[in-house]
């Protein structure tokens, strides 16, 4: 329907972003927010969220142009001569501006007025400014002006939105079209995942992680304190004044909830932290890896290993958009609270709308999970390989095989642990990977990107003596069975007179 606007992202910084949780119920309402969008796109079969939209600024999709009386796009006669760059483009020029002289261009005409209120502007002027963390009022404007001017009365800034008319824009309409819209019933319904309750140990390695597929596994975390301790008021009891990483930022996790509560933007932010059981020791105490994922390799080298687990906090509508795990690892996500959609596609299919770089090393994707689903989601049901993919609740865990694509959006509030691990069924995987001549870009979650490799190579075989030899041969062995020819083949292409088929 609009444009599909693409974000180039790059693979290697797990950034595994920065969701959210906590009972959409209690989520306040946007106090600044006062105009409400007139044109409700629900007639194109979207249904906007229950909390008042964000503020839109009048903007319409373009295609409205061609069906309106006015000669004008005011998009472009309030830009002068750079009406002809892409919306993309003149935001990025605007990107380079201070907020002071963004505050200053928005008065300049109704085009400028939208461009300059454009919320992820201010957005990145807070983040690139607050290493520290911020408070979230409402808006990034409001945020960044409370921040830089703590006198300013900011609440006045949410009623001064006014409604520009004519004013034609994909890009800008999309962006606040996902940033408002309720996931359809329609991108939740299908459920193809194969669910297990009590399967042992050998059951999980011969069905699931040696032929490398998904499952989700119930009844696995009933042990974990985590699951009837953790939610909103027991952290912020136990950790408020920490710091976590939410995107680039380390901010308090108090802070955090006060801006999850107030999010309704595109890409809310996440809450990814890999020292989480560092910082907190207490939080690491609160759970246990459940037996199927025992098998830690990549312990053997200790405090130079790559980052791998993750606490993960976010809104509901937060989430990680396509990607592949990291250094060809496997991983698991134990929900603790809330739920999580799920779309996985096995390594050799690439998501549609997804174009990863020759050597893997950045991916380029759509800007937002939502816009995903809005322009590709429908296309993959007529697709033979059809991804699988479930709603992860509460109390479950699903495994995600290596090299697979996954895209996760929080359906609630939603907290959830993660770990990445190397077993021996894909240690020579991870080896082989380590090992590619780009593993400087590859690589991640380590300083020693490049030495990684040898590193752990050799640390295996201290530990494991032998082990790695044992894979390979095997891996040869199997590699042999499958190229052989089978009965069928032998007889068909033999050239010694025998049967063949014609
Ligand atoms: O919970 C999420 O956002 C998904 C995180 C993820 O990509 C993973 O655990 O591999
Ligand atoms: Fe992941």
């Amino acid at each position: 329907m609009f444009g599909c606007r693409t974000l180039l992202k790059q693979i290697r910084k797990r950034n595994k972003r920065k969701p959210h949780k906590f009972h959409s119920k209690n989520r306040r309402k946007n106090p600044n927010s006062t105009q409400q969008h007139q044109d409700s796109p629900t007639e194109d079969g979207f249904n906007l969220k229950d909390s008042s939209p964000s503020q839109n600024y009048g903007v319409q999709p373009l295609g409205n142009f061609y069906f309106t009386s006015s000669p004008h796009n005011s998009r472009n006669t309030g830009l002068g001569n750079i009406h002809t760059l892409t919306d993309e483009l003149v935001l990025d020029i605007l990107g380079f501006l201070t907020g002071t002289h963004l505050g200053i261009l928005s008065t300049v005409s109704k085009s400028f007025y939208v461009f300059c209120n454009h919320e992820p502007l201010w957005r990145n002027l807070v983040l690139d400014g607050c290493d520290d963390g911020f408070l979230f009022k409402g808006s990034w404007k409001s945020t960044f002006v409370a921040a830089y001017n703590p006198c300013y009365d900011v609440s006045k800034i949410g009623s001064l939105g006014f409604k520009v008319k004519d004013f034609y824009s994909d890009y800008l309409f999309q962006s606040w079209l996902c940033a408002n819209l309720e996931m359809k019933v329609e991108w939740l319904e299908r459920d193809n995942i194969v669910r297990r309750k009590g399967i042992s140990f050998d059951e999980f390695v011969s069905d699931f992680e040696t032929p490398n597929k998904p499952v989700l596994l119930e009844g696995c975390l009933d042990n974990w304190p985590a699951l009837k301790k953790w939610d909103r008021d027991y952290l912020v009891k136990v950790c408020g004044d920490a710091r976590f990483s939410v995107g680039p930022i380390q901010m308090k996790l108090s802070d955090f909830f006060v801006y999850a509560d107030q999010a309704q933007e595109e890409r809310p932010l996440y809450l990814f932290d890999p020292k989480f059981a560092n910082k907190v020791p207490k939080l690491g105490k609160d759970y246990e890896v459940p037996v199927y994922f025992s098998e830690d390799l990549f312990s053997v080298l200790g405090d130079e290993r790559p980052d791998y687990r993750w606490i993960i906090i976010g809104p509901a509508g937060s989430g990680s958009s396509f990607h592949i795990d990291p250094n060809s690892t496997s991983a698991w996500n134990a929900v603790v609270k809330g739920s999580k959609k799920w779309v996985l596609f096995p390594p050799d299919v690439v998501p549609p709308g997804v174009y990863p770089s020759a050597d893997g090393a950045e991916v380029a994707c759509p800007v937002s999970i939502t816009e995903w689903f809005m322009n590709f989601y429908e296309s993959t049901k007529t697709w033979k390989k059809k991804p699988i993919e479930c709603v992860c609740k509460a109390g479950e865990v699903i495994f995600v095989p290596n090299g697979w694509w996954h895209l996760v959006i929080n359906l609630e509030d939603s907290i959830a642990i993660t770990q990445n691990y190397v077993s021996r069924r894909n240690l020579l995987n991870v080896l082989d990977f380590l090992k590619r001549p780009n593993a400087s870009t590859l690589v991640s979650g380590t300083r020693d990107r490049v030495n990684l490799h040898d590193k752990f190579k050799k640390a295996i075989e201290v530990s494991f003596p032998g082990t790695i030899d044992e894979l390979t041969k095997k891996a040869e062995i199997k590699k042999a069975e499958l190229e052989k020819p089978s009965y069928w083949d032998s007889v068909k292409d033999s050239n010694s007179g025998g049967f063949k088929f014609f």
